[in-house]
């Protein structure tokens, strides 16, 4: 099974990055991600077998995070696969959360991408042009409080996601 730990923004953040989702997809064209795929993703922890999933589900229902507020202020660009991004800061907390879940999973023997963390929300996949001057301003604040654990299934529609476990709040 495919799984990745991320942080799920609240229904409201998530039609307001739906909305940046439209408005860079007007600009940039490529694959739209749908609403309720929008995510930051902590670490991907790739195809694990059936049996580690509730070991791993037990693992994160027993952690606290600590929680934060992360101002999403720039949009970004992976010019490889083409993915088109909302992100803030580079120094922002969640980085160091990244590095304490990736240690965490290492001493219960998982390895987890990636080790070079840029804290991003992606909005699209393989777009056509890079986001420009012409984008408006991203200004949105995010106060997380709980991570999950995520299960990432193809279907003829693309990826969908299921949480299977949270933090505790
Ligand atoms: O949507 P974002 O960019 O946060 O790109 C994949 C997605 O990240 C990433 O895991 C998230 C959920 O699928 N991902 C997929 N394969 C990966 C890999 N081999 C990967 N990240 C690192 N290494």
């Amino acid at each position: 099974m495919r799984l990745f730990l991320a942080l799920v923004p609240p229904p409201a953040l998530r039609r307001r990055f739906g909305e940046l989702a439209d408005t860079a997809h007007a600009h940039c064209r490529g694959r739209r991600v749908p609403d309720d795929n929008l995510h930051l993703t902590l670490a991907f922890l790739g195809e694990q077998p059936a049996q580690r999933v509730e070991q791993l589900a037990n693992w994160l229902s027993s952690m606290r995070i600590v929680p934060g507020q992360w101002r999403l202020d720039r949009w970004g660009h992976f010019a490889g696969p083409g993915i088109v991004w909302i992100g803030g800061e580079p120094e922002s907390p969640l980085v160091q959360l990244q590095q304490s879940l990736r240690e965490e999973l290492e001493a219960i023997g998982i390895a987890s991408q990636p080790r070079r963390f840029t804290p991003h929300v992606t909005l699209l996949r393989r777009a056509e042009q890079p986001p420009g001057p012409s984008l408006p301003d991203v200004a949105e604040d995010w106060s997380y409080t709980r991570a999950a654990l995520v299960l990432s299934e193809p279907t003829d529609q693309g990826s969908r996601y299921t949480p299977l476990a949270w933090t505790r709040a």
